[in-house]
């Protein structure tokens, strides 16, 4: 049996900022774009959050919820800083750390360099750590596997920790509302709630071909995590090479002004990804599949690191004219862009579908 561990800082941006302004402490704080800009909040303070605010939400209506809140700019480099130093605290127990972004990361803890046989013991020793290092809390979540671990450290946030122990899992997932799952989205929690599969114990209910013949090959994951099961190793250190979108159509496409429409709904999604991680990469690469599975590629390398959607809209529709699109329908398009100037690890998402 594995023990997983998953960190995760509280309010990350927000809470560095009220660390670094303490007369900000205790009250609303939202970092992200300007609340007369057309920004969104990257993330606000627990207090913030009282009053409707999230990740996301346009910074306008933040503004609109709670006007006394204090707006920050982000600092990245500030935030990177910290997230080296709790990664640092991570290795002193083991080499398998799989960061998922600057503030999380799992860990497997089943053999560990202290020698310490309670993962529990560990996540506490781990957030006290952090605390002492950083002035900032985390939270953790302590089970058998990824997909536990990763819902378990929500659940007592902030600043809290929650174990679900091998014989706890299953009632614990009967009862998960669908929306908790880790790995479904949104799109598909609507499919789900569509079907009457609201929570665990329905997921649970449906049998493997139902689920694959709904879901197609996300089925097989459905159906072993509402078992509980998540074999997927804690993979350490995978240096993300690209970052990229694509969308396999439910009707081939014939018009070209169709498709750009969609490539730039591609390019769209690109860059929100490429600004999750902080990225921007000097080579952008456009395939097309046609109706009869062909598959091309055709790529663009420039002087500069590029990260927004105008821009890869515009080469990648450049690229798009030396293909067949003209003459030939369409039944994939999607948009990668490489050579970035990151080398961080990240979780394995990069070739998500999205969702239609
Ligand atoms: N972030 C962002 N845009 C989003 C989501 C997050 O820029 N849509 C940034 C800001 C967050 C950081 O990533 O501080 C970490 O994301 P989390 O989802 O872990 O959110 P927080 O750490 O802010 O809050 P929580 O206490 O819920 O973990
Ligand atoms: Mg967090």
């Amino acid at each position: 049996m594995r023990k997983i561990i998953h960190i995760d800082m509280d309010a990350f941006y927000a809470a560095v900022e009220q660390r670094d302004n303490p007369s900000f402490r205790g009250k609303p704080v939202v970092v992200g774009g300007r609340p007369d800009s057309r920004g969104v909040v990257a993330t606000a303070s627990y207090e913030a959050r009282k009053l409707g605010i999230h990740s996301g939400l346009p910074s306008s209506k933040a503004y609109r919820l709670c006007p006394s809140a204090i707006f920050f700019k982000p600092r990245f480099k500030v935030y990177k800083a910290v997230s080296s130093q709790i990664q640092a605290i991570f290795y002193e127990y083991t080499d398998l750390v799989e960061p998922l972004s600057l503030d999380e990361a799992f860990l497997d803890v089943t053999i560990n360099k202290k020698n310490i046989a309670s993962a529990t013991k560990i996540a506490n020793l781990i957030r006290r750590e952090i605390f002492l290092k950083t002035k900032l809390t985390a939270s953790a979540g302590v089970a058998a596997n990824k997909f536990l671990a990763k819902i378990a450290s929500d659940i007592n946030k902030p600043n809290g920790i929650k174990v679900i122990t091998p014989e706890q899992a299953d009632s614990f997932i009967e009862q998960l509302p669908i929306g908790k799952f880790y790995g479904i989205g949104i799109a598909t929690e609507k499919k789900m709630l569509k079907l009457g599969i609201k929570l665990g114990k329905d997921l649970k209910k449906q049998s493997k071909t139902e689920l694959i013949k709904n879901f197609g090959k996300s089925g097989y994951f459905y159906y072993n995590i509402a078992k509980g099961e998540d074999l997927r190793p804690v993979s350490p250190d995978r240096k993300r090479k690209s970052v990229g979108a694509e969308q396999t159509f439910q009707h081939d496409i014939q018009s070209i002004k169709h498709m750009r429409a969609l490539l730039n709904d591609i390019c769209k999604e690109v860059e929100k990804r490429l600004r999750k991680i902080e990225a921007a990469g000097k080579t952008v690469t456009l395939k097309v599949r046609y109706p009869d599975f062909k598959t091309v590629t055709r790529s663009f390398t420039g002087d500069f690191y590029l990260n927004d959607c105008a821009t890869f809209s515009r080469i990648t529709q450049e690229l798009l004219k030396t293909t067949e699109a003209d003459k030939k329908r369409i039944r994939l398009l999607g948009v990668t862009v490489s050579n970035l100037n990151i080398n961080q690890t990240v979780l394995e998402n990069n070739q998500l579908e999205l969702p239609i």
